[in-house]
């Protein structure tokens, strides 16, 4: 477990070293199954992500939780609310849980949340949830990498209107309406329905389940809804269309980080680079140069 540990924050700090790992450790295995979790703040993600860990751990299955925070530049595995908040399942060595944040650039998150799920499956999780927060373009990222995205709604936060502007729409495999047991749920629900209405006919329709993630109500009918998702993905042959998708974003996602981290070095240290910049008073010749002539000393070990 704490070898895990360890090798999340290499993970998390974009560690080349870790490259031997993967390499080592290959894909997760196909049995692992990963579940995002999204949403507004304050929706209940968190809680639902504690009430499903109890779900899990009653049906006999080992879990782990990732708290992604995109708005964190380094969390190291901190101690915070959420947390504490699951605390009950502490001392359980079948259930795992840390934050993540994202360092470096865009695409961090996911490549980090994509490894970190590479080795809570080799190390035998049967389920991998992700948690993010918010809905912005890491958050979209982090949740290509799940199986399953829930996109957690709760009444009286306009969310609707958030959902429209930020396009999340397409990614969410199942809607949870958190907090049913608060005033406006119902209306929520007419909204997402009336959207989904809206929007063109799709081989798999997304299910609105409610719950009351608080008291653990709605759980069952949840991951009823989870399950006969992944049967969806696993008949349509979409399961192994999204493994490949997934590979393909994480090697565009690796050119990204590679070369931006050894391009910044070459612009220090290469004076002709320098002299180019000033010369030209613009980023695209040095940039196309470094591309071109130094490729090959963009992979991490090559220079
Ligand atoms: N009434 C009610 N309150 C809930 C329910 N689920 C969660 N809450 C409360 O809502 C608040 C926010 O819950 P969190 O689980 O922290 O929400 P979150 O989406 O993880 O929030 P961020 O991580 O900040 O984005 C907490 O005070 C919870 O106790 C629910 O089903 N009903
Ligand atoms: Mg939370």
């Amino acid at each position: 477990m704490r070898a895990l540990a360890r090798a999340i924050s290499l993970v998390e700090r974009r560690d080349p070293s870790t490259r031997e790992l993967f390499e080592t450790l290959g894909e997760p295995r196909p049995e692992t199954e990963i579940l995002g979790l999204t949403g507004a703040p304050g929706t209940g993600k968190s809680t639902l992500a504690d009430a499903l860990v109890a779900w899990h751990r009653a049906h006999g299955e080992s879990v782990a939780v990732i708290a992604c925070d995109p708005n964190s530049p380094f969390t190291g595995g901190a101690i915070f609310g959420d947390r504490i908040r699951m605390q009950r399942h502490a001392l359980d060595p079948d259930v795992f849980i840390r934050s993540m944040g994202a360092r470096g650039h865009l695409g961090g998150l996911a490549l980090a949340s994509r490894e970190a799920v590479r080795l809570l499956s080799a190390y035998g999780f049967d389920r991998v949830i992700l948690e993010t927060v918010g809905v912005g373009q890491s958050e979209l990222e982090v949740a290509g990498v799940a199986d399953t995205t829930l996109l957690v709604l709760a009444p009286g936060l306009g969310d609707g209107v958030q959902m429209i502007k930020a396009g999340i729409m397409e990614i969410a495999d199942v809607f949870v309406v958190n907090k049913a047991d608060q005033p406006g749920y119902e209306r929520t629900v007419l909204e997402i329905r009336s959207m989904l209405n809206m929007g063109p006919k799709l081989p798999w329709k997304p299910p609105i389940v409610a719950t009351v993630a608080s008291r653990g109500e709605g759980i069952d009918e949840l991951m009823e809804a989870v399950a006969r998702h992944r049967a969806f993905l696993v008949s349509s042959g979409r399961m192994e269309a999204r493994r490949l998708e997934r590979l393909k974003d994480e090697a565009a996602d690796l050119v990204g980080e590679w070369s931006r981290k050894a391009a910044r070095r070459l612009l220090e240290d290469d004076d002709d680079l320098a002299g180019r910049l000033e010369a030209d008073k613009a980023p695209y010749g040095a940039a196309e140069s470094i591309l071109k002539e130094e490729g090959a000393r963009l992979v991490p070990g090559q220079q």
